[in-house]
Parts: structure tokens; sequence; C-alpha cells
């Protein structure tokens, strides 16, 4: 009668432990899918003609995060788009994003899912040069001349002309 006893509080918190196990297991799986979604810095840097975007090409996977951090001065980062009153250089029906004037200190924080090459530029220095690529779900080979480059800012069209010219370079 003891025995048996002992024997049932035994199964009993053996069947627990295995419930905890599948539990601790399944939080394990959640946490690793919700870690494989990478979060990427572009650096916001320099001052009027030095103004740039570090990298200017970032490529990523789907749903991936980036994170845009200002270590110096005033300035966006804006999509290629009409309604940012520009070219379209995004893909076909991806909402436009504009950060806003952004400070010193200040991070920003974009969101990519749909695959292809989003450009963008900064209100205040794309006269300057300062724009920027990123390539969601593609390699860069695979991306070369997506846009043309005709009405864009003569520095902008050189920055981005360099990009298509070496592809393999810089990446
Ligand atoms: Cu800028």
């Amino acid at each position: 009668m003891n025995i048996s006893h002992i024997n049932n509080l035994d199964t009993h918190s053996f069947d627990l432990t295995i419930a905890q196990m599948l539990l601790l297991f399944g939080l394990a799986l959640f946490a690793d899918s919700a870690l494989s979604q990478d979060t990427t810095q572009v650096k916001v840097m320099g001052m009027g003609v030095d103004a740039r975007f570090d990298p200017i090409l970032t490529v990523l996977n789907s749903g991936d995060v980036v994170v845009f951090s200002v270590l110096e001065g005033t300035h966006t980062v804006t999509a290629y788009h009409p309604d940012n009153r520009r070219p379209d250089r995004i893909p076909k029906g991806v909402s436009p994003f504009d950060s806003g004037m952004l400070q010193k200190g200040d991070t920003w924080t974009l969101q990519l899912r749909k695959k292809g090459v989003y450009d963008y530029f900064c209100l205040p220095h794309e006269r300057m040069g300062h724009v920027g690529r990123i390539i969601v779900g593609q390699s860069r080979n695979e991306t070369k001349n997506p846009y043309s480059n005709k009405l864009l800012p003569a520095i902008a069209q050189e920055v981005y002309n360099s990009l298509n010219d070496n592809p393999i370079h810089n990446q």
C-alpha cells in the first residue's frame, strides 16, 4: 500500500517534469525564431558635404530591422518616392518611409519585409550626395542598375553609379 502510493507520487512528479521540459523547449523555439530577425546599424554622420550614411549599402533578409543612429548633425532618412516629392525608387506597393528631422543622438528604426531595392536620401544633404540603399532578400549582383539615376542630383547619381559599377566590392 505504502509502496504503491510512493510510486504514484513518483510517476506524477515525473509527468510534471516532462511537461515542464516541453514547455521550456517550446519557449526556447519561440525565442529562437524571434532572434532570427537580425538588427543592423547604419550610422548617420558628417556635416555639409561630409554628410553620409555608413554603410551606404545595406543588404538584409526580409523582416530584418535597420537602426539608424545619428552621430552628428541634423539629417533625415527619407524614401525616394513621389509621396516624398522624389522619383520612385522603392519596391512597388511598399509604403514610403520618412524619419522626419533627426538630431545627434537620435535613433530611428525601419523594418523592411518586401524583397527589392530601397533607395533613400537625407533631405538637408541630398544635393551633397547624402543618399543610401538597402537591398532586401536579394544579393547585390541580382539588383544591378535597378533604377534610372537621371532625375537625381549629380552627386547622388555618382553615389548610385558607384554602387552599380562595383557589384562585389564593399559589400
Ligand atoms: Cu544628411
